[in-house]
C-alpha cells in the first residue's frame, strides 16, 4: 500500500487551515498571509483533491462586489488549472464584531437577519462552485452567562434559520446538504449544539431533517471528553455523517487543532478503521471528503505549513494501512470471535419472537446459568486492544 496521497483519497483542506497566520489570543501573526492561488497550487502538488473555505477567507468581510468577484475569479482559474474542486463551503458568522453575540441566535434581531443574508449569498456561491456540502459551525452561537441567553428561544431561532435555508436550497433546486458542526465551547463560554449527540437530536426538530447532517471535528468532541470514533459511529448509524473535520487534540483543554493523529492516536486508529473498513458491523460507510481542519502551529514557517499539511495525509494513509493489516490478521479475527464482537450483530430476539415467546423461554432466565457463563470467564477485550496497539505500532 502507498502512503503517497492521490486525488482518489479525497483529502481536502480549509483555506483557513494552511492559511492560518499564527495569531492567537496572546500574540500576533508569525507568518505572512497566504494567497488562495498559491494555496490551491500547493495543495494540488501535495495530492489533495479539494479546497474548502469560509466566505471571509477568500474575500475580506466588507469587500465590495468587485473585490469579491475578483477573488472568486482568481480561485476559479486556479481550480481549472489544477483540477482541484471545492467540495464544501462554510460561512464566517464569528469573526466580525457584529457577530459578538452570534449570528442566527444573536439577541439582536437585526444581526440575525444580516447573518441569514450573508449565508444565503454564500449558498449561491456554493452552488456556483459545485460544493455539495454547506457546513455551519456556530462558534458564536452561545453565551458566557446563563441570564444572558434564553436557550429555548435561541434554539427556536436556530431552527427558524435552518428551516429557511432548507427552503431556499429546495426552491432553487440546489444539490446541497447542510452539516452542523458541534463544539462545546471556545470562543463562547458555552456553545449551542455542543456535541454530535445534541446536534443529532436538534436535527429531528427541523422541517427538512433529510437535508441536514453533522460535520463532527475530532478535537471538538474530545474537548468534551467524548470518544470521537464512537460519535462518528452513531452519526453513520443514523445516516447523518455528511462531512468530517479531521485533526488532533490532547485532552480536555482549548481547541488545539493539531495535525491528525498528533493527539489520541488510538482513537484515530479506530476512526480510520471505521471510515475505511466500516468497523465490524458492515453498516453504512463514509464516502465523503477526508477534510482536515487543523492549524499549523505558530512556531512553523511556510515550509512547516506544507510539511504539516502533508503530515495529515500521510498519517491518515499510514493508519489506513495499519487498520487494513489489523483486519487481515488471523489472530485478530480469532480474538474478535473469542470476544464475541461479531455476536453483537445477531438480533437478541429470534425471527418473529416477541415478549410472549421470550417469557416462555425458560432457558433465557430460569435455566440460564449465570455462574457458568460469567464467573471466572472474561471477554478478552484487553488482548484485542493489544493486538490493535501492536498493529498501530507496526509491530505485526
Ligand atoms: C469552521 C470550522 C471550525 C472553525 C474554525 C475557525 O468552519 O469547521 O472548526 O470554523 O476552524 O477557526
Ligand atoms: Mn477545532
Ligand atoms: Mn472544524
Ligand atoms: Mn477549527
Amino acid at each position: 500500500m502507498t502512503v503517497t496521497p492521490t486525488r482518489e483519497d479525497k483529502f481536502s483542506f480549509g483555506l483557513w487551515t494552511v492559511g492560518y497566520d499564527g495569531a492567537d489570543p496572546f500574540g500576533g501573526p508569525t507568518r505572512a498571509p497566504l494567497d488562495v492561488v498559491h494555496a490551491v497550487e500547493k495543495l494540488a502538488e501535495h495530492g489533495a483533491y479539494g479546497l474548502t473555505f469560509h466566505d471571509d477567507d477568500l474575500f475580506a468581510f466588507g469587500s465590495t462586489d468587485l473585490e469579491r468577484q475578483k477573488q472568486i475569479d482568481r480561485l476559479t482559474a486556479a481550480l481549472a488549472d489544477t483540477g482541484l474542486i471545492v467540495p464544501m463551503i462554510t460561512t464566517n458568522l464569528f469573526s466580525a464584531p457584529v457577530f459578538k453575540d452570534g449570528g442566527f441566535t444573536s439577541n439582536d434581531r437585526a444581526v440575525r437577519r444580516f447573518a441569514l443574508r450573508k449565508v444565503l449569498r454564500n449558498i449561491d456561491l456554493a452552488a456556483e462552485l459545485g460544493a455539495k456540502t454547506f457546513v455551519m459551525w456556530g462558534g458564536r452561537e452561545g453565551a458566557e452567562y446563563d441570564a444572558a441567553k434564553d436557550i429555548r428561544q435561541a434554539l427556536e431561532r436556530y431552527r427558524e434559520a435552518i428551516n429557511l435555508l432548507g427552503e431556499y436550497v429546495t426552491d432553487k433546486g440546489y444539490d446541497i446538504r447542510f452539516a452542523i458542526e458541534p463544539k462545546p465551547n471556545e470562543p463562547r463560554g458555552d456553545i449551542l449544539l455542543p456535541t454530535v449527540g445534541h446536534a443529532l437530536a436538534f436535527i429531528t426538530t427541523l422541517e427538512r431533517p433529510e437535508l441536514v447532517g453533522v460535520n463532527p471535528e475530532v478535537g471538538h468532541e474530545q474537548m468534551a471528553g467524548l470518544n470521537f470514533a464512537s460519535g462518528i459511529a452513531q452519526a453513520l448509524y443514523q445516516g447523518k455523517l455528511f462531512h468530517i473535520d479531521l485533526n488532533g487534540q490532547r485532552g480536555i483543554k482549548y481547541d488545539q487543532d493539531l495535525v491528525f493523529g498528533h493527539g489520541d492516536l488510538h482513537n484515530a486508529f479506530a476512526l480510520v478503521d471505521l471510515l475505511e473498513h466500516g468497523g465490524v458491523d458492515g453498516g453504512q460507510t463514509y464516502q465523503g471528503p477526508r477534510h482536515f481542519d487543523y492549524k499549523p502551529s505558530r512556531t512553523e514557517d511556510e515550509s512547516g505549513v506544507w510539511d504539516s499539511a502533508a503530515a495529515n495525509m500521510r498519517t491518515y494513509l499510514l493508519l489506513k494501512e495499519r487498520t487494513a493489516a489489523f483486519r487481515a490478521d488471523p489472530e485478530v479475527k480469532e480474538a474478535l470471535e473469542a470476544a464475541k464482537v461479531l455476536e453483537l450483530s445477531q438480533p437478541t430476539l429470534a425471527d418473529g419472537e416477541g415478549y410472549a415467546e421470550l417469557l416462555a423461554d425458560a432457558s433465557a432466565y430460569e435455566g440460564f446459568d449465570t455462574d457458568r457463563y460469567f464467573n471466572g470467564k472474561g471477554f478478552g477485550f484487553v488482548r484485542l486492544q493489544q493486538l490493535a496497539t501492536e498493529h498501530l505500532l507496526g509491530a505485526r
